[in-house]
């Protein structure tokens, strides 16, 4: 099988990058370097119009969104286990992956890129703020969520690579995770997996690169 993920530094296509990691999975990684527009290049946009990361290649066929990228990884690569085993925790799981897309990742974007968002009844300032209100919201029922417990679910899965991606990126934004002391605990944890620490140190590598 020929697998190609398509992945830009600090961008979410960290998530399903631990998660191919997770699983021993023989993969390729192509970086595109988002401060040159890469992801607009005609080539790209040939392969996924929606110009985003994260994008996987299958023995020549497109795979785009998150959840549905990561279902994919754990059917591919069972023994990894990333998802439950029990269906109603599996089904909990995708509703994380879920969660993570459409009810986190639109307020990260709404901060990194308040410019998208604004009109003449809203200000940079303003809808950056709202993106920290929502964040905010949103952490304080993850907060409830990873009370007593070391993961999302009983071991770790790919919800918890989107989840750490979520945290980190608003960190890297600016959001202050110190009143939120399961989900700080969580994020130290889950950094220190050998997965992370490897992906991490590519980004660093790629950046380094893009840089140069
Ligand atoms: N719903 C998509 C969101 C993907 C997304 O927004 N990716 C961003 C990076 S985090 C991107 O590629 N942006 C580039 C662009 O919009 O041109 C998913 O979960 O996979």
């Amino acid at each position: 099988m020929d697998i190609t993920l398509y992945y830009a530094p600090n961008t979410c296509a960290l998530a399903p990058f631990i998660s191919l990691r997770e699983a021993g999975a023989d993969f390729k990684v192509k970086a595109l370097n988002f401060r040159k527009k890469e992801q607009m290049a005609a080539d790209y946009m040939a392969m996924t119009p929606k110009h985003k990361v994260p994008l996987l290649i299958v023995d020549g066929r497109g795979l785009t969104e998150n959840p549905a990228i990561q279902l994919w990884i754990a059917r591919t690569f069972p023994q990894a286990r990333l998802l439950p085993q029990d269906p109603w925790r599996e089904v909990e799981a995708i509703s994380v992956l879920s969660w993570c897309a459409s009810g986190i990742h639109p307020h990260l974007s709404r901060i990194n890129s308040p410019e998208k968002y604004c009109c003449a009844d809203v200000s940079v300032e303003e809808a950056k703020a709202l993106g920290y209100r929502f964040l905010d919201e949103n952490f304080q029922v993850l907060e409830k969520m990873l009370s007593g417990r070391e993961f999302l679910f009983d071991h770790f899965t790919a919800a918890d690579a989107h989840m750490f991606w979520c945290l980190r990126r608003a960190q890297q934004l600016g959001f202050d995770l110190a009143g939120l002391p399961n989900c700080l605990s969580y994020f130290d944890r889950i950094s220190q997996r050998p997965s992370v620490r490897d992906v991490v140190a590519f980004e660093a590598q790629t950046l380094a690169a893009f840089a140069a």
